[in-house]
């Protein structure tokens, strides 16, 4: 009898758009690994990847508790966009916007990276004064981005409402033309199978439960539920869960988990050309390639794991995307998710060396990683190889909390938090 789960429907619909027949390995773990990742999302297997096409590295476990991709990489809303506001951050999300251009090439697997655009709408005169502050920085940094009055966003975006009496007026936007979306499942699909391709074990269902560590203090191995696995290197990138899995080794990080939730309409002909984001309403929608209106919405108000969004926000989102796009009023819903984002006080991700020798970690991105990925992974991967960070990530580390050299991109991140 046929299995049909999550993970089968993952693989179907990967095969159905990719005309690709996985062909998966799914080995049970080796005793030992020379690095061991945990968390195999976009960023886990990005960094596999990296770590074996870039350092030369082969024997390498990726582990994964659920499904690969089952986690924020399988349910975010694929926004990619390098826009933020200060020169570490324009660094580290243009580094990964170069890279995503040439994604599909390099990993020879369509992620469907289309730049079509990603315009953040202004309604009041502080949304417009922050909007052309991120402008004017962002073209300081060599980052595409460029102020609009309503006529040229409705011009950019007609479906958008810029008339009277509205209770959000669209008094301007920023339009980053090289922002866009991209297939995310795919994203991790070709991650995997590249860094499958070299060797590195992708090891599913696989829950880290222990992180073991020597007489000095050093990381030794990991337990998980298909046994123990020792290794001197270990790489964190569980996406939501950091806390949980940072405390076996005895770190607590600044890090809290929030739901993050997001639906599709029924689909559609093509009738949305870009990507359409507001910061104040915590809204934001674009269309797939199958015709769904990709709507979200901004974070629950409580910490929580669970992987539902209060259906309060939602019904908030869609009123306010309601009278931005009134055509699509009388569209149904099809379905809506959460996922479980971990967000600094900052906003910004760690990207690191932590104080337990061989322990690494790459979190924090709250509502904002998906389009970080790329880059991410690449530059994750260096810090493991090297024991020391790559220049785009060494601002982003843990110690910046205690020193105060903070990287606020509340504003740029788009999303309520
Ligand atoms: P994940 O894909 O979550 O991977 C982490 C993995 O770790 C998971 O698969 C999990 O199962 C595994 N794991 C956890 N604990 C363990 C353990 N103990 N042992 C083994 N494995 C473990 N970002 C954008 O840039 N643009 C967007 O438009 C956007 N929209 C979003 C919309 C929603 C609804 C959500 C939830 C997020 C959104 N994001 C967006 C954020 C983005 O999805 C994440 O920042 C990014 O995908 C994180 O990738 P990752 O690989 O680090 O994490
Ligand atoms: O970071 O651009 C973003 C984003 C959009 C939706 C969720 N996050």
């Amino acid at each position: 009898m046929q299995r049909f789960n999550a993970l089968s429907l993952l693989r179907r619909s990967v095969r159905g758009h990719q005309g690709w027949r996985p062909h998966w390995r799914d080995p049970a773990p080796k005793p030992a690994y020379d690095a061991v990742i945990i968390g195999g999302g976009g960023h886990g297997l990005g960094t596999a990847f990296h770590l074996a096409r870039d350092h030369g590295m082969r024997d390498i476990a990726v582990l994964e508790r659920g499904w690969i991709g089952g986690g924020n990489t399988g349910r975010n809303t694929t926004v990619i966009r390098s826009n933020y506001l200060f020169d570490e951050s324009a660094a580290l999300y243009d580094h990964a916007l170069k890279l995503w251009s040439g994604l599909s090439q390099t990993l020879n697997y369509n992620v469907m990276f289309s730049p079509r655009g990603v315009m953040m709408l202004a309604h009041t005169l502080h949304d417009v004064q922050v909007g052309r502050r991120h402008v004017h920085a962002n073209r300081l940094n060599g980052v595409d981005n460029e102020w609009l009055t309503p006529e040229q966003a409705k011009a950019f975006c007609p479906p958008l409402s810029i008339g009277p009496g509205l209770r959000y007026p669209v008094l301007g936007a920023a339009l980053q033309r090289r922002g866009g979306t991209a297939r995310h499942d795919a994203v991790a699909w070709g991650y995997a199978r590249a860094a499958d391709a070299m060797g590195v074990d992708i090891i599913q269902n696989s829950e880290v439960t222990a992180i073991r560590r020597d007489a000095q203090g050093a990381v030794s191995g990991v337990e998980t539920t298909r046994g123990a696995i020792r290794t001197k290197k270990i790489g964190v990138v569980a996406a939501g869960h950091t806390s949980v899995v940072m405390a076996m080794a005895g770190l607590r990080l600044p890090l809290e988990s929030y739901p993050l939730q997001a639906l599709v309409s029924e689909p559609v002909k093509p009738v949305f050309p870009c990507v359409v984001m507001s910061n104040s309403i915590h809204a934001y929608i674009s269309q797939s390639d199958k015709g769904e209106l990709v709507i979200g919405a901004g974070t629950d108000a409580y910490v929580s794991y669970s992987q539902r969004g209060g259906l309060h926000i939602a019904a908030h989102t869609l009123e306010a995307i309601c009278e931005l796009f009134p055509r699509f009023r009388r569209l149904r819903m099809l379905r809506n998710w959460a996922g479980i984002v971990d967000v600094t006080p900052d906003r910004s991700p760690i990207i690191a060396k932590t104080p337990v020798a061989g322990l690494y970690v790459n979190c924090g991105w709250g509502t904002g990683g998906f389009k970080a990925t790329p880059g991410s992974a690449h530059v994750f991967a260096w810090t493991m190889a090297k024991d020391a960070p790559h220049p785009i990530n060494a601002p982003f580390t843990m110690e910046r909390f205690r020193e105060g050299k903070l990287i606020d991109e509340a504003a740029a991140a788009a999303v309520a938090h």
